[in-house]
Protein backbone atom coordinates (compact mmCIF):
# COMPACT_ATOMS: atom_id res chain seq x y z
CA UNK A 1 0.00 0.00 0.00
CA UNK A 2 1.42 3.68 -1.15
CA UNK A 3 -0.13 6.77 -0.10
CA UNK A 4 -0.56 9.11 -3.20
CA UNK A 5 -0.67 12.25 -1.65
CA UNK A 6 0.69 12.67 1.59
CA UNK A 7 -0.42 15.60 3.83
CA UNK A 8 2.99 17.48 5.54
CA UNK A 9 1.04 19.73 7.77
CA UNK A 10 2.13 19.76 11.65
CA UNK A 11 -0.78 20.95 13.38
CA UNK A 12 -3.30 17.78 13.03
CA UNK A 13 -3.62 16.38 16.31
CA UNK A 14 -4.20 13.09 14.61
CA UNK A 15 -7.28 10.53 14.52
CA UNK A 16 -9.79 10.57 17.42
CA UNK A 17 -7.93 13.49 18.57
CA UNK A 18 -9.55 16.15 15.93
CA UNK A 19 -12.25 18.29 16.91
CA UNK A 20 -12.85 17.14 20.59
CA UNK A 21 -13.80 19.84 23.48
CA UNK A 22 -10.54 20.39 24.50
CA UNK A 23 -6.84 21.35 23.54
CA UNK A 24 -4.50 19.07 21.77
CA UNK A 25 -1.33 19.96 21.15
CA UNK A 26 0.53 19.08 17.86
CA UNK A 27 4.04 19.85 16.24
CA UNK A 28 2.81 23.11 14.81
CA UNK A 29 2.86 24.36 18.69
CA UNK A 30 6.79 23.28 19.80
CA UNK A 31 9.39 25.60 19.83
CA UNK A 32 12.87 25.69 20.56
CA UNK A 33 14.10 28.38 23.02
CA UNK A 34 17.90 27.25 22.29
CA UNK A 35 17.61 27.13 18.44
CA UNK A 36 20.19 30.34 17.93
CA UNK A 37 22.62 28.65 19.94
CA UNK A 38 22.29 24.86 19.38
CA UNK A 39 20.99 23.97 15.96
CA UNK A 40 22.67 23.83 12.83
CA UNK A 41 22.14 26.03 10.33
CA UNK A 42 23.89 24.44 7.31
CA UNK A 43 21.87 23.53 4.80
CA UNK A 44 21.68 19.77 3.98
CA UNK A 45 23.30 18.81 0.61
CA UNK A 46 21.76 15.19 0.42
CA UNK A 47 18.03 13.98 1.13
CA UNK A 48 17.04 10.35 1.96
CA UNK A 49 13.51 9.67 1.69
CA UNK A 50 12.20 6.32 2.67
CA UNK A 51 8.74 5.06 3.46
CA UNK A 52 7.17 3.73 6.61
CA UNK A 53 5.22 0.08 5.83
CA UNK A 54 3.97 -2.78 6.96
CA UNK A 55 1.60 -5.42 6.37
CA UNK A 56 -1.44 -4.95 9.04
CA UNK A 57 -2.58 -8.84 8.34
CA UNK A 58 1.02 -10.62 8.65
CA UNK A 59 1.90 -7.82 11.42
CA UNK A 60 5.22 -6.92 9.49
CA UNK A 61 6.59 -3.39 9.74
CA UNK A 62 9.77 -2.38 7.18
CA UNK A 63 11.15 0.61 5.81
CA UNK A 64 10.81 0.85 2.45
CA UNK A 65 9.17 -3.17 2.69
CA UNK A 66 12.14 -4.69 3.68
CA UNK A 67 12.79 -6.18 7.30
CA UNK A 68 15.51 -5.18 9.43
CA UNK A 69 17.12 -8.45 8.64
CA UNK A 70 16.85 -7.95 5.06
CA UNK A 71 18.36 -4.81 5.17
CA UNK A 72 21.83 -2.80 4.76
CA UNK A 73 22.50 0.27 7.31
CA UNK A 74 21.80 4.05 5.91
CA UNK A 75 24.83 5.52 5.32
CA UNK A 76 25.63 9.20 6.20
CA UNK A 77 29.17 10.67 6.22
CA UNK A 78 30.66 12.15 9.56
CA UNK A 79 29.60 16.07 9.89
CA UNK A 80 27.35 15.38 7.01
CA UNK A 81 24.21 17.40 6.75
CA UNK A 82 21.20 15.43 5.74
CA UNK A 83 17.73 15.69 5.01
CA UNK A 84 15.67 12.79 5.93
CA UNK A 85 12.09 12.35 4.96
CA UNK A 86 9.32 9.97 5.77
CA UNK A 87 6.20 8.98 4.54
CA UNK A 88 3.77 7.11 6.63
CA UNK A 89 2.68 4.45 4.03
CA UNK A 90 0.50 2.15 6.99
CA UNK A 91 -2.62 3.33 9.16
CA UNK A 92 -0.88 3.66 12.16
CA UNK A 93 1.48 6.19 13.87
CA UNK A 94 5.21 5.52 14.13
CA UNK A 95 7.68 7.49 17.04
CA UNK A 96 10.30 6.99 14.61
CA UNK A 97 13.58 7.40 17.20
CA UNK A 98 17.49 7.96 15.79
CA UNK A 99 20.03 7.24 18.36
CA UNK A 100 23.32 9.33 18.68
CA UNK A 101 22.09 12.54 16.76
CA UNK A 102 19.71 15.22 16.89
CA UNK A 103 16.46 15.42 14.80
CA UNK A 104 16.00 18.86 13.55
CA UNK A 105 12.35 18.66 12.50
CA UNK A 106 11.12 20.88 9.33
CA UNK A 107 8.13 22.62 8.50
CA UNK A 108 6.12 21.74 5.33
CA UNK A 109 8.45 25.01 4.01
CA UNK A 110 11.46 23.70 5.31
CA UNK A 111 11.94 25.91 8.17
CA UNK A 112 13.41 24.92 11.40
CA UNK A 113 10.34 23.75 13.61
CA UNK A 114 12.06 22.21 17.02
CA UNK A 115 14.63 19.39 17.71
CA UNK A 116 14.03 16.13 18.75
CA UNK A 117 14.76 12.58 19.47
CA UNK A 118 12.12 10.78 18.56
CA UNK A 119 9.43 12.25 15.41
CA UNK A 120 6.18 10.79 15.32
CA UNK A 121 5.09 10.01 11.87
CA UNK A 122 0.84 9.81 11.23
CA UNK A 123 -0.71 7.59 8.89
CA UNK A 124 -0.20 9.08 5.73
CA UNK A 125 2.16 12.21 7.19
CA UNK A 126 5.24 12.99 5.22
CA UNK A 127 7.41 14.35 7.42
CA UNK A 128 11.08 15.75 7.05
CA UNK A 129 14.24 16.60 9.57
CA UNK A 130 17.65 17.26 9.10
CA UNK A 131 20.39 15.08 10.90
CA UNK A 132 24.38 16.10 11.22
CA UNK A 133 26.21 12.90 10.85
CA UNK A 134 28.01 11.73 14.49
CA UNK A 135 30.42 8.81 13.72
CA UNK A 136 29.18 5.52 15.21
CA UNK A 137 26.69 2.62 14.22
CA UNK A 138 23.45 3.67 15.50
CA UNK A 139 20.13 2.60 15.85
CA UNK A 140 16.69 4.08 14.39
CA UNK A 141 13.63 2.16 15.03
CA UNK A 142 9.79 2.87 15.75
CA UNK A 143 9.76 3.01 19.66
CA UNK A 144 6.66 0.64 19.54
CA UNK A 145 7.74 -2.66 20.69
CA UNK A 146 6.02 -4.68 18.39
CA UNK A 147 6.79 -2.68 15.46
CA UNK A 148 10.78 -2.54 15.96
CA UNK A 149 10.93 -6.69 16.66
CA UNK A 150 8.91 -6.91 13.85
CA UNK A 151 11.19 -5.38 11.05
CA UNK A 152 10.89 -1.17 11.39
CA UNK A 153 14.50 -0.58 12.34
CA UNK A 154 17.97 0.05 10.42
CA UNK A 155 21.13 0.97 11.48
CA UNK A 156 22.69 4.17 10.55
CA UNK A 157 26.34 3.82 9.98
CA UNK A 158 28.24 6.83 10.06
CA UNK A 159 31.88 5.95 9.52
CU1 LIG B 1 5.66 1.74 14.48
Amino acid sequence: MRVDSPRMNLDDPGINLRNINRDVLNYSQLRSVDEAIFVEQRKPTREIELHLTGNMERYIWALDGVMFKDATPVNIKPNERVRITLVNDTMMNHPMHLHGMWSDLRTPSGDFQVRKHTIVVQPAQKISFDVTGEVGRWAWHCHLLYHMEAGMFREVAVV
